[in-house]
């Protein structure tokens, strides 16, 4: 057939097998053997029944993303579907692993589906900016039906291997081997001279057609608040309704160009860069240089919100974690922590109370540091002192046994100097989690002066297995994230110094696609602690710098702290978390505009989402200069899985490529005239622009 397709026979039955490694999508070549499969099975007499399957992890997992973009080659997918549906023997696709997209698609286009009981179904293209393109919106609501298959296809969710067969996606699950199983299969249906049964000819998940419009026009009504601003959803509705009253051919042909006129939108660029660098950031030299060190057990120092989100994080991860606290009722505290998170998953029905138990019994809460003798890496998470952070690590020195790895959840400190309390700064890493750190996905690695290799790789590895998305991160105040935020709350500061209103700001960053805006965010995170840090700093400031927190400091000086204390930027009644404005803050903003002899003035939501854009790009800029992030796509994840920057804009280093990097130098260029020490350009974007140069190309780089 061709390198990536093989047929082989098993009396009379075809078994045609996908071998395209890492998850055999369905390239130009793959989908050239699959035809050519289909011929022969057709002109061999012998053939009575065919199985489709796939080689090593995965039943096709779609499309090859890596072809978007480039000239088409024949025969397109959609194409392929229908010459399987067409085939006159009984075509079965055997799925195991994850058969999605264009892997569903195909598979809705053999006539019969079996499938590994783990194994998982889904249409998730619009997760990657694009919609089903080879008879998804076609085939899938004839037997899921109209409100099921959009369910499927806007979420983009996998859907696991019984659900399919409730939904009649599958006709069953394999009970023994996959393949011995869908013989079998293949079998039953030649005896009992059962030939192709067509997807597109079925109706079984349809209704009236009263009944199917009732369904769309629902979707419709419900898909603008599904799909925050995604617009492939709303193309799935159309796709769908064309082709409960056209042929399969021109409703292909519909789908098709529903399909392309997605591709090359900004939209698309985003979210498919987006796949790619999270999959790109644990792609670093030291995982190349070295092997993990072993890893089962975890220590955690610090039973509050983050030492108890690590420890469920760990948790889920299958390792043993013991956690220590400074007395009993400390440890009773944090133990108390992490039960809340199991009991409410018992509650919401997300786990039995024996899973809760059998979770637990790998738990154990201790008050003695020795008690961490045996642990692979012990992740400290006490207060945000260098002092306190100091005795800690000079404690588990003594404790600890040799090679195991000793990390900080710092979000500022210098690791170095937490380092120099051990005698063993090469076993010393950071490992920046984000609260709540049994949620957010987001990982920084921080890698200190003196870290080994293989301590660094340990901190990929716990990522790996936590399923947390890993950024490596260079030393210093703050490191990726929070140096870069720091950066655009102050732009935001300013900007509501110099006439803006927080809650404009906020409505432009949520119409950007922000899930919040930063002064709401500020709420949320407690306003309190940007106050104490202001305060901590205020020796080091540099006088010529503008200062950023005249405003803030006021609304924390009236005990103000945000949705903690029910009122900050706004005021949040009892139960309520999205808060109205606070109508006290438009005086103090006025007190403060007097005070510094500001005459506000208007800014436009262009004017807010280009000078935000602009601090947190040129600051990015900066810490790829200094080395802090190894490429621009580990800014772009560092900002989509910790601070909610929007997947289908990419990243902010991604929408500075899309925006222009000579119209972002532009920008600042405009705005340093007002303040030359904040918006200065960094050298970086300067030498780009001159070069003609974008983020990608140093992707491109980094990667090669
Ligand atoms: C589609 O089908 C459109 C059609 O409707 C119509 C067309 C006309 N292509 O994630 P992993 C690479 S759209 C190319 O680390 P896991 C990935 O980059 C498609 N490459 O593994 C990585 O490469 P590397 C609809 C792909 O086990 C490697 O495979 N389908 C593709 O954690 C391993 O991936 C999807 O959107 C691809 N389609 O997860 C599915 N998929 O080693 C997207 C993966 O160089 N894929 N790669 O870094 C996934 O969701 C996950 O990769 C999957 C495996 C669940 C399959």
């Amino acid at each position: 057939m061709s390198e990536q397709v093989t047929l082989t026979r098993d009396g009379e039955i075809a078994v045609v097998t996908v071998n395209n490694p890492p998850v055999n999508a369905l390239g130009t070549a793959v989908r050239q053997g699959l035809v050519a499969a289909m011929e022969q099975i057709d002109a061999d007499d012998a053939i009575k029944a065919a199985i489709i399957i796939g080689e090593g992890r995965t039943y096709p997992a779609g499309a090859d993303i890596r072809e978007f973009g480039k000239p088409p080659q024949p025969p397109a997918l959609f194409e392929v579907c229908t010459r399987i549906e067409e085939t006159t023997k009984p075509v079965i696709a055997a799925i195991h692993g994850t058969a999605l997209g264009g892997g569903l698609e195909i598979s809705l286009g053999a006539h019969y589906r079996i499938a590994d009981p783990k194994g998982r179904v889904g249409l998730p293209e619009v997760l990657i900016g694009v919609m089903p393109g080879a008879g998804g919106t076609i085939r899938l609501p004839r037997i899921a039906g109209i409100g099921k298959a959009l369910d499927i296809m806007v979420s983009g969710r996998q859907v696991g291997a019984p659900e399919a067969l409730e939904l009649g996606i599958l006709d069953r699950l394999a009970e023994t081997d996959l393949l011995d199983d869908a013989k079998t299969f293949a079998r039953e249906l030649i005896a009992e001279g059962a030939g192709p049964r067509k997807t597109s000819d079925r109706t079984e998940g349809l209704g009236t057609e009263e009944e199917n419009a009732t369904a769309l026009q629902a979707a419709r009504d419900g898909i603008v608040k599904k799909a925050r601003g995604l617009y492939a959803p709303a193309k799935m509705v159309d796709s769908m309704e064309y082709s409960l009253s056209h042929s399969l051919h021109d409703a292909s042909i519909f789908e098709r160009d529903a399909f392309m006129s997605c591709l090359g939108t900004p939209q698309q660029q985003g979210l498919n860069h987006a796949f790619f660098a999270e999959r790109a950031s644990a792609k670093v030299p030291e995982n190349g240089r070295a092997q993990p060190r072993p890893l089962n057990k975890i220590g955690v120092i610090g039973g509050g919100t983050m030492g108890a989100g690590i420890t469920v994080a760990a948790l889920n991860a299958g390792l043993e974690v013991t956690m220590v606290e400074r007395n009993a009722e400390a440890i009773a505290n944090g133990q108390k922590n992490v039960e809340k998170v199991y009991d409410r998953d018992v509650t919401k029905g997300r786990k039995t109370e024996a899973q809760k138990t059998a979770i637990m019994d790998r738990y154990t809460p201790s008050t003695n540091y020795t008690d961490l003798s045996d642990a692979d890496l012990i992740i400290e998470a006490v207060f945000e002192n260098m002092d306190v952070k100091r005795e800690v690590f000079s404690t588990l020195d003594k404790v600890a046994k040799p090679g195991a790895v000793l990390a900080s959840n710092t979000s500022y400190l210098n690791i170095d100097e937490i380092a120099s309390a051990t005698a063993r700064p090469e076993s010393v890493i950071g490992l920046h989690f984000f609260s709540p750190a049994n949620i957010m996905r987001l990982l920084e690695i921080v890698i200190p002066t003196k870290a080994a290799d293989d301590a660094i790789a340990t901190g990929f590895a716990l990522a790996k297995a936590m399923k947390k998305v890993p950024v490596r991160a260079g030393l210093c105040d703050g490191f990726i994230g929070n140096r870069i935020l720091a950066k655009y709350m102050s732009a935001a500061a300013f900007m509501v110094e110099d006439g803006a209103s927080p809650y404009a700001i906020d409505a432009a960053l949520v119409k950007f696609g922000y899930p919040m805006g930063i002064h709401a965010m500020g709420d949320l995170a407690g306003l309190d602690i940007g106050w104490s840090n202001r305060k901590n700093n205020a020796a080091k400031r540099n006088n010529q710098d503008r200062y950023n927190g005249t405003i803030a400091d006021r609304i924390c000086e009236n005990g103000w702290f945000g949705q903690k204390t029910g009122k900050g930027w706004y005021v949040y009644a009892e139960g309520d978390r999205r808060g109205t404005p606070n109508p006290d803050i438009d005086a103090i903003i006025a007190s403060a505009r007097a005070d510094l002899g500001i005459t506000p003035r208007d800014f436009s939501e262009e004017e807010v989402i280009r000078r935000y854009l602009a601090a947190m790009v040129n600051e990015g800029a900066r810490v790829l200069e200094e080395g802090i992030a190894l490429k621009p796509s580990d800014i772009d994840v560092t900002f989509l899985f910790g601070y909610g920057f929007p997947r289908y804009r990419g990243g902010p280093m991604k929408y500075a490529d899309m925006y222009g990097l000579d119209n972002l130098l532009t920008d600042l260029r405009e705005f340093e005239k007002e303040d030359p020490r904040f918006w200065k350009p960094a050298q970086l974007l300067i030498d780009m622009v001159e070069r003609g140069e974008s983020f990608d190309d140093l992707n491109k780089r980094a990667m090669a």
